[in-house]
């Protein structure tokens, strides 16, 4: 027999937003602990979808569906983790740069993030270096991501980065870059501190950068 947490992690696997929607709040009236329910169901769920897509057993259309479970199940809990101070594993900004509006892959990527464990500030698309400057000194984060879809936008991640160093803050967060033209070669040419080719990678490493 499995335990409701198996069922909440296979919806979200499958992508059955409904079922994760209603067991999430059937097992909140019944007394779980939101932090298992967060832990042991949608973050392990999130955390499977993500190894499914790095071993392309999984696309995006896979991607979002289980995302899209995760995001309106975790809606259901997070007033419950609010409530019992759960502390985020830590904090990142995230931006699509200044000039470019694809936000779908940065999306993933913020749902990714939450489901390890991060509390995400989402700045949205066309975001430049001021922008990034000002929300770095008012939320402190741990790390910031930013992403482009552009060849043409891409040099803007390199103008955020010193823009960051201008302000005297570069120290103080990793920076994070991705999208598709993105590369890891590319990444280190812009002074970023990691890449990752995709949202499940980019929650794998943030989190492995953090714990070092
Ligand atoms: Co645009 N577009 N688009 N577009 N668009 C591309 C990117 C393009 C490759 C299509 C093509 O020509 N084949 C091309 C870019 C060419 C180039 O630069 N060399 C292009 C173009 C030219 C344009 C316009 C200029 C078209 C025009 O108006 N003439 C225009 C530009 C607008 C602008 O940004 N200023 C434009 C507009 C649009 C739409 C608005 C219609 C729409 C965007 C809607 C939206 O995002 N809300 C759109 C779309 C949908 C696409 C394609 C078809 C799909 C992009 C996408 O969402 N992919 C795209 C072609 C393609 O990629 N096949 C294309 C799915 C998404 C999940 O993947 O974003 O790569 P992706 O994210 C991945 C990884 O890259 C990574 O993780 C994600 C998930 O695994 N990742 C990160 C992303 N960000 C990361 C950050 C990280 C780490 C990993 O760390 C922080």
């Amino acid at each position: 027999m499995t335990s409701v947490l198996d069922d909440i992690r296979s919806a979200v696997i499958n992508g059955d937003r409904d079922t994760a929607k209603s067991l999430v709040e059937q097992s909140l009236a019944g007394g779980m602990d939101p932090t298992e329910l967060l832990n042991d169901a949608l973050i392990s769920g999130m955390t499977e979808v993500g190894e499914r897509f790095e071993r392309q057993e999984f696309f995006v259309p896979e991607m979002l569906v289980a995302a899209r479970a995760m995001q309106e199940a975790l809606a259901i809990l997070r007033p419950h983790l609010q409530a019992a101070d759960v502390q985020p594993v830590g904090q990142v900004l995230l931006a699509t740069v200044r000039g470019d509006l694809h936000d779908i892959g940065k999306n993933l990527v913020g749902i990714m993030m939450e489901g390890t464990g991060f509390e995400v500030v989402d700045l949205g698309v066309d975001v430049g270096p001021e922008q990034v400057v000002a929300a770095v000194k008012e939320h402190k984060p741990d790390l910031v991501g930013l992403s482009a879809l552009l060849t043409t936008t891409m040099p803007m991640m390199r103008t955020i980065i010193e823009a960051l160093e201008e302000g005297g803050i570069r120290e103080q967060v990793k920076v994070i870059v991705g999208g598709a033209p993105v590369t890891q070669e590319y990444a280190t040419s812009v002074g970023a501190d990691l890449y990752a080719p995709d949202a499940a990678s980019a929650a794998r490493v943030s989190l492995q950068a953090l714990s070092k």
